[in-house]
């Protein structure tokens, strides 16, 4: 039995999440608030002091890529050919600047101040805009639509369309989903995963309210 230990949020475990789905490996999704992430940190139990962590019975692993790449074995989302799978994993590395594009303003306790730093970070020139332009060359790039331009959906885009489109679902104040409607590549881009059959089962369940809305078909038409 495998346990992927997060906060009750999508953020950096919801790719590892349908990749533990589409596996058919045993597994369970463990939540815990702030105070049980201190404790697990406190015993020891986080390899790299932070969440996710995959208890596996080996022992943990930590960081979501290496979680992803993991479980994304299991579930067939790892290409088998070398290059495709170097491509796919360039990817993934190369998302870094995004996942850290908000990092600086969870500190900032002033609900002011804090929706004023994000919403410049999504106007022109600011760090979240330059990574939406950045990723929406990426996907346009690609001559099969998959993120990494490989044959099939790889754990690639499980990272590009949770980390992307979970940023806009309101969880994180000052960040609306209008910021899309500028970006028709990463929308178009939007349809094709979200349409996928696996991954249309996966969220087949989720509704309107829910804060997983930003991954159902259509999430973001006429938000603008
Ligand atoms: N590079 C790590 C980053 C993990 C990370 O930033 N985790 C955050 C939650 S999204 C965390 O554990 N924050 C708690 C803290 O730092 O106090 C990964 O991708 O797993």
């Amino acid at each position: 039995m495998l346990q992927l230990v997060y906060f009750p949020a999508p953020g950096r475990a919801e790719a590892i999440r349908i990749a533990l789905e589409l596996s058919g490996m045993e597994w369970e999704d463990v939540s815990v608030d702030g105070a049980g992430f201190q404790v697990m940190k406190e015993n020891g139990e986080l390899p790299w002091d932070m969440l996710p962590v995959l208890i596996t019975p080996e022992g943990t692993i930590a960081e979501s890529s290496a979680i992803l790449r993991f479980v994304g074995q299991a579930a067939g989302l790892v290409p088998d050919d070398p290059y495709q799978r170097a491509k796919a994993d360039e990817f993934i590395d190369g998302m870094g600047p995004l996942a850290q594009v908000l990092d600086p303003t969870f500190g900032i306790p002033e609900i002011e101040e804090r929706v004023r730093l994000r919403k410049a970070l999504f106007e022109p020139g600011g760090g979240g805009a330059r990574n939406l332009e950045l990723l929406q060359r990426k996907v346009s790039q690609s001559q099969t639509g998959w993120a990494a331009g490989t044959d099939d959906m790889s754990i690639a885009d499980l990272k590009l369309f949770t980390g992307l489109f979970g940023l806009f679902s309101g969880n994180y104040d000052g960040i609306e989903g209008d910021v899309l409607s500028g970006y028709t590549g990463l929308l178009e881009y939007h349809a094709l995963v979200a349409n996928e059959p696996r991954i249309r089962e996966h969220y087949s369940n989720v509704g309107q309210d829910d804060i997983r809305w930003t991954f159902l078909p259509g999430a973001f038409d006429g938000r603008n």
